[in-house]
This record gives structure tokens, C-alpha cells and sequence, in this order.
């Protein structure tokens, strides 16, 4: 698993080249077109999508749109004997060292999800001014884990029911510019078979003072802006 995640991380670094205009929101919910009902385009501000990604009016768990995140990952002869999928959207925001975020979302998968690793997570990662991926404060030291990921929907998650998925607190370590909220499928099961996770009502909070509570974010506006110390 370790060797697989170092995969992913890879495989994200070069999904995360493209950038979004942050854009500021009195709403707390930072994220636009949260519930997919708008499908806007990314350069208006929508979720960037990447691989095998949609809008998808196939599941929903408000309104009647969700975003699909889905691949098929196969095995293979030759060493690692599989051909992984990581498949996800994002949006992109300004994000001072030190400030703290949490992300949240439902996940569902249609059926079962075959095999392992194959998950659907909600995840944040942040990068400096430059684009290099920094992690989280609370995965630092950890090489093998550069973002701060939920809960998942996987094998163990019964099919068609819409699943909770939580960052928790997720703080942004020493020279942090950004932060990327992402929905990812990752699928490094070789399982052979074609299978992801729908994602509906999402949200992205910037967490004031010691809450944690959802319910306490602030929007961009003010005082989430940090110095360069
Ligand atoms: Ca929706």
C-alpha cells in the first residue's frame, strides 16, 4: 500500500498542474456549483475535472446532478502487475500558512466496489506559490502522505447509499499558498472491472479560532488572510 500511495501521489502531481482562480464567497461554503446542479465550466470558476470524470445526472443526492469519479483498472503481466485510475475533480483557493480547513461531501458507489485499493475519498492538499505539493501540517514528516484525506467509500461500503465523508481539520504548513479540495476515485485494484464513486454536496470551510465545527467557517473575505512571516 505504501508503494501504491507514493503512485497516487505522483499520479495527482501531474493532474495538479492546471489552476483555478480562487474567488471569494460570502456563502461559508467556499466551493462553487457544490451540489454539480450549475455544471460550470472551470473557467468560470467550476470544478476542474480530470481522467474519467462527469457531471452526471445518474445519482444525486440533491438535486438531480452529482459528479462521477470511475476508471477500470486492470491487472497486467509485468511489474506492479496492475494498471491503476486516479480519477477526480477540484477547485482552487488561497490559503495562508497556519490557517485551518475542513472538507466535507457525500461519496456513493452504484455497486459494490471490487478489489483493493479501491476508494472514493474528499481530500485537501495545499502548495506554495510555485506549485510544489506541501502536504498538511498534520501529515508532516510523512513522505507518503502529502494531503489530508476522509474517510472512504470502498469495498466495505454497501452499494447505493450516500456515505459521510470528512477531512476533519486540515492546517497549512509553512509557505502555503493554496489549497486544492478534491474529489478523487482511486482504483489500483486490478480488479478488471469498470466501477467509481458519485460525489454530491460538497464543501470546503475555512476554519476561525479553535473550532472545529462546520457550522463556525468563514468565508475568504478578511480574516483568513495571512502575512508572508
Ligand atoms: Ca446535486
Amino acid at each position: 500500500m505504501k508503494n501504491k500511495t507514493v503512485v497516487l501521489c505522483t499520479a495527482l502531481l501531474g493532474s495538479l498542474l492546471v489552476s483555478a482562480p480562487g474567488t471569494a464567497f460570502a456563502d461559508d461554503n467556499l466551493l462553487k456549483d457544490s451540489s454539480f446542479e450549475l455544471k460550470l465550466p472551470a473557467d468560470q470558476g467550476g470544478w476542474i475535472l480530470f481522467d474519467e470524470s462527469s457531471f452526471s445526472s445518474n445519482e444525486a443526492r440533491t438535486g438531480s446532478q452529482s459528479m462521477y469519479n470511475w476508471g477500470y483498472s486492470r491487472t497486467v503481466t509485468y511489474p506492479p502487475y496492475f494498471v491503476g485510475i486516479v480519477s477526480g475533480s477540484f477547485q482552487e483557493f488561497p490559503a495562508g500558512p497556519g490557517s485551518r480547513w475542513r472538507m466535507t461531501g457525500y461519496g456513493l458507489a452504484p455497486t459494490k466496489l471490487e478489489g483493493a485499493p479501491a476508494f472514493g475519498i474528499v481530500q485537501v492538499s495545499f502548495f506554495d506559490a510555485s506549485g510544489n505539493d506541501l502536504g498538511t501540517v498534520e501529515t508532516a514528516g510523512d513522505t507518503t502522505a502529502r494531503a489530508k484525506t476522509s474517510n472512504e467509500v470502498n469495498a466495505q461500503t454497501p452499494a447505493g447509499e450516500w456515505t459521510l465523508l470528512d477531512t476533519g481539520t486540515a492546517t497549512a504548513p509553512a509557505g502555503a499558498a493554496t489549497i486544492q479540495a478534491f474529489t478523487l476515485y482511486v482504483d489500483f485494484s486490478g480488479s478488471n472491472t469498470t466501477q467509481g464513486v458519485y460525489f454530491d454536496d460538497l464543501s470546503l470551510c475555512a476554519l476561525e479560532g479553535d473550532d472545529d465545527d462546520e457550522s463556525d467557517c468563514k468565508g475568504l473575505e478578511g480574516d483568513i488572510e495571512q502575512d508572508d512571516d
